[in-house]
């Protein structure tokens, strides 16, 4: 049994789109980011960090995207959203991940003008490439979608600014996964920061 707690749009939202390309069952537990939801005692006895996203597998927790990710490309492999059979391919979904995290994800608190050259660069490496790793689909393309998904929409970069990393984020609107996580979070509401 799985059980997901997320807020729309924000970093919950790679694992939400990994759910759905899984198709696996799962309980949706909303939580509002304005009303402090992953402040409360409750939900603190979960997740200490107090972030979302947590998965709960059988009541277990499981937290940080990577991980989540990982998990379901695991647990259902015939989703085929990890690379097998080659090491060097799960190996760069790897770093992209650690990549994504440690780099993309903080960039937008250090300035635009820095998120601008980490985009750059991550541009760059994606190169004309339709995928992240290993010349096919992956959670690190969700991962990395994610983000550029959240820093196009509030930042409205020009599109001929990372035309690579524009070229997939399209090829990602296309998936029916990606379209249907959008429409649920539509529904339950948005309450990102400008
Ligand atoms: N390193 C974490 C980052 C998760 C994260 O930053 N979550 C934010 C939303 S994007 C959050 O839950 N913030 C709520 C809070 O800090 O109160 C991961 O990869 O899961």
């Amino acid at each position: 049994m799985l059980t997901f707690y997320f807020s729309p749009g924000s970093s919950s939202m790679a694992p939400h789109i990994a759910l759905h390309e899984t198709g696996a069952p799962f309980e949706a537990k909303p939580l509002s980011l304005a009303k402090k939801d992953t402040r409360t005692p409750e939900f603190l006895a979960i997740n200490p960090n107090g972030k979302v996203p947590v998965l709960l597998v059988d009541g277990r927790v499981l937290t940080e995207v990577a991980g989540i990710l990982f998990y379901l490309a695991r647990a259902f492999p015939s989703a085929g959203l990890l690379p097998t059979g080659d090491i060097e391919a799960e190996a760069q979904v790897v770093s992209w991940m650690s990549y994504i995290a440690s780099t993309i994800h903080p960039a937008r608190r250090q300035g635009l003008e820095h998120a601008r050259e980490v985009y750059a660069v991550a541009d760059k490496r994606l190169g004309k490439n339709d995928w992240a790793a290993g010349g096919r689909y992956s959670i690190a393309d969700i991962h990395l979608f994610r983000l550029y998904w959240r820093f196009r929409s509030s930042l409205e970069p020009e599109p001929e600014a990372f035309p690579n990393i524009e070229a997939h984020y399209a090829r990602m609107m296309a998936r029916p996964a990606v379209q249907r996580t959008i429409e649920i979070e539509t529904k339950v509401g948005y309450e990102l920061p400008a």
